[in-house]
């Protein structure tokens, strides 16, 4: 058992005034507040965003702010227990829902927090990434890292939403959070996806090295569903049917302070996660799944998102028991394990 430590009110008024006026704070008062006994006690709540309900409003936003008005459409989902005008999902996760309506452009710009784009619905809108255009269709997750110049168009004729997970929270908080704004983007013909479509063989030049930090900009959804369902059936008693998003040369995560995952779950399944430092996301690309974290249970239709903290109990079900599910998952993973503070308990 901890030892009670005193608190600020058991010291004289005009010593603790006396403090203050040095920029002096004691410690012991808040001691156990910043180094909670056991484990921590994250802010961040197991919160759940049906898509159904915010869909409406988001496309009412369309009708209420041209998007020169706001640069990038979006609803934040914001995690209550951060307070919502912190617009955090997690310590280090932003999560958003972006509308582009047809003929609309949002601006090139570049900035130093990573962000990833999951194609929730709409067809025709694409993205470009320091020249290399990527098409958006349901599913597929498209990079635009650090640094990297980025900027949206749509050609369709229907609204195309994505979600939009950064590390914004993370690199605001380092104070390291800031933009620029470039001119529409030359597109060059060369596509990362193309150069390394198949598992296991690398591009290799012999004149000249490739210099991308990021090589592969662009991870289609068909592919990510094809791997995973020859996956689940060439190791039929794997349990849990994932994979990696990975930058292909390295072989590494994809992005250096976030992971990005695709989870098949098997008709019928139910998948007990490991409790786990990092706080996660799952979006719900397409099925039906439970997420049940702690005493709270979620069940997630098609394009729902929902959040749970670090240090908790996790476990998916698949609520159909005759068709796989398939879920988008974001973690804090790659910067627990950077910076030695990832854990994993049981
Ligand atoms: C951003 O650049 C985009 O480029 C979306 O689509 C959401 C949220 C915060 C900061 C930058 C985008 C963003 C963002």
């Amino acid at each position: 058992m901890d030892a009670e430590l005193g608190r600020l009110e058991d010291l004289p008024a005009d010593y603790v005034a006396a403090l203050r006026e040095l920029n002096l704070v004691p410690l012991w008062p808040s001691l156990r507040a910043v180094l909670p006994p056991q484990r921590p006690q994250p802010k961040t709540r197991a919160t759940h965003w049906p898509y159904r309900s915010l869909r409406p409003l988001l496309l009412q936003a369309g009708e209420l702010t041209p998007i020169e008005k706001a640069e990038r459409r979006v609803l934040v989902l914001a995690n209550p227990g951060h307070g919502l005008e912190k617009m955090q999902a997690s310590a280090a996760m932003y999560l958003g829902m972006q509308l582009l309506l047809p003929g609309e452009w949002a601006p090139s710009h570049r900035h130093t927090p990573n962000a990833v784009r999951m194609v929730v619905e709409g067809e025709g809108a694409w993205t470009n990434v320091d020249g290399e255009k990527c098409v958006m269709r349901r599913g597929d997750l498209i990079l635009t890292p650090t640094g990297l110049w980025h900027e949206h168009g749509h050609d369709g004729d229907e609204p195309v939403v994505w979600l939009d997970v950064l590390d914004l929270p993370l690199v605001y908080y380092l104070e390291a959070s800031y933009h620029i704004n470039g001119t529409r983007q030359t597109v060059k013909p060369e596509h990362g996806e193309r150069a390394y479509a198949r598992g296991g063989l690398l591009p290799t030049p012999v004149f000249q090295r490739s210099a991308k930090a990021y090589p592969m900009l662009r991870y289609p959804w068909d592919e990510t569903r094809a791997a995973l369902q020859e996956l689940a059936a060439d190791q039929p008693d794997l349990e849990a049917v994932q994979l990696s998003y990975s930058n292909p040369e390295t072989g590494g995560d994809a992005q250096n302070i976030l992971g990005f995952y695709a989870l098949m779950l098997r008709p019928g399944q139910a998948l007990v996660l490991p409790v786990r430092s990092p706080a996660m996301v799952f979006h719900l690309i397409e099925g039906n799944a439970e997420v049940q974290a702690e005493a709270q249970r979620f069940t997630l239709a098609e394009a729902d998102t929902a959040c749970v903290p670090g240090y908790s109990a996790v476990s998916l079900r698949n609520g159909s028991a005759d068709a796989p599910a398939f879920v988008f998952i974001a973690d804090e993973t790659p910067l627990h394990r950077k910076l030695g503070v990832f854990e994993q308990r049981g």
